[in-house]
């Protein structure tokens, strides 16, 4: 596709036009209020920050090359952000912080609605200034595309009150059951002293709009959304795992194709409208299959369930992690061609396959999946 044109309602639509992330310069974050790495058998104890070792980014930046070039020979477009210093002091007004992240995972920052693109808020502060590596496209896509809506939700704060205090101690010392229940509270670090969300917190489809509350996103960001995107339905999501922190919805509750919808088997819905409304409309949900790791990778952040961390090319296409093979045969005899990537080597710097990735352009409309409603959710 050589003109630009921002345009993109859901997960499935053919895909045409794509933003693909970079390794490079990746960073285990410095501490913060919201995160705290801890891996001692890897080089970062807790309170130590750094890049990310450069073998690591060499293999990472040839996978994501290797995926390029598979979307490429599809006569997908692909575009890539400029990386900037992430191993360097960032600092607003209110705090300072002694290193960024990466640009790795564009999905965490960018979200597309038609012909829209919002820069989301945000809640680390390592993670405040990481829309300045898109900057560069949104310019690019500003001048090629009239019709581009290029919008910016309000930059948080992040001072002391967004935060809630001794969050981690009080965390550390419960046992399961209270974590559980804390969780279907949703009582998380994140105080709603002003809209905070990523973008990976969402899942579109079409007039339809999944948020989920969770760890880095919270309350006043699904209402600043919801205000924001008056057209849409915008629901509240709120997911249940018993052994971690939410995150995304990416590896969490993956859209396939209209109608069908792929469920994390240790993340459900707490509440029983969400189900209720899929089943109304008749969609049908399938438990993913088993992750082929049974730990996160090593210095990766995110949970083995990046297996389930998928792209639709479109309704009959569908890219996976190489290595899951019991996602990929629940997915081919679901009727997909399954384009196995080897992606492994990506986890740590940020996730998977629909993390790399930030949709510009799918061909098709907004479409109502859910013309029947739940009242109140
Ligand atoms: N967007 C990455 C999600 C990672 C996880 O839930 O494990």
């Amino acid at each position: 596709m050589e003109n630009t044109i921002v345009n993109s309602w859901n997960e499935w639509d053919p895909l045409k036009h794509v933003i693909v992330g970079r390794a490079d310069g990746s960073m285990v974050q410095a501490p913060e209020l919201a995160v705290q790495r801890d891996w001692p058998n890897h080089g970062f104890p807790l309170n130590t920050y750094g890049e990310l070792p450069k073998e690591m980014e060499i293999k990472a930046n040839e996978q994501i090359d290797n995926f390029i070039k598979i979307l490429e020979l599809r006569g997908i477009r692909v575009d890539r952000p400029t990386p900037i210093n992430f191993n360097q002091t960032v600092e607003t007004p209110d705090w300072k912080q002694d290193s960024m992240v990466g640009c790795m995972p564009p999905r965490d920052v960018l979200l597309t609605i038609g012909n829209e693109i919002l820069e989301a808020t945000m809640s680390y502060r390592s993670r405040w200034h990481e829309y300045l590596c898109y900057r560069p496209l949104l310019e690019k896509y500003f001048k090629e595309d009239p019709n581009f809506r290029w919008e910016a939700a309000p930059k948080p704060r992040l001072d002391d009150h967004s935060y809630k205090k001794d969050f981690m101690e009080t965390w550390n010392a419960l046992n399961k059951e209270e974590r559980i229940e804390r969780a279907i509270k949703a009582d998380w670090i994140l105080t709603e002293a002003e809209p905070l969300f990523d973008a990976a917190s969402i899942t579109r489809f079409g007039k339809d709009i999944f948020m989920e509350h969770s760890t880095v996103t919270n309350l006043a960001g699904l209402n600043w959304l919801k205000r924001h995107f008056p057209n849409h339905r915008v629901h509240k999501a709120l997911m249940v795992d018993e052994t971690e922190w939410p995150v995304h919805m990416d590896a969490t509750w993956v859209p396939l194709r209209p109608g069908l919808v792929l469920a994390n088997r240790v993340r459900p819905p707490i509440e029983k409208s969400m189900i209720d409304l899929y089943e109304k409309n008749d969609w049908e949900i399938i438990q993913c299959a088993k992750p082929a790791h049974d730990k996160p990778a090593i210095l990766s952040h995110c949970s083995e369930w990046l297996s389930m961390n998928c792209i639709v090319l479109d309704t009959k296409t569908i890219c996976v992690n190489a290595d899951e093979t019991a996602q990929m045969e629940q997915l081919y005899k679901l009727g997909f061609e399954v384009i196995p990537i080897d992606f492994y080597d990506v986890s740590a710097f940020g996730g998977g396959l629909h993390c790399v990735t930030a949709d510009v352009y799918r061909e098709g409309t907004c479409e109502d999946y859910f013309p029947k409603q739940i009242e109140g959710f």
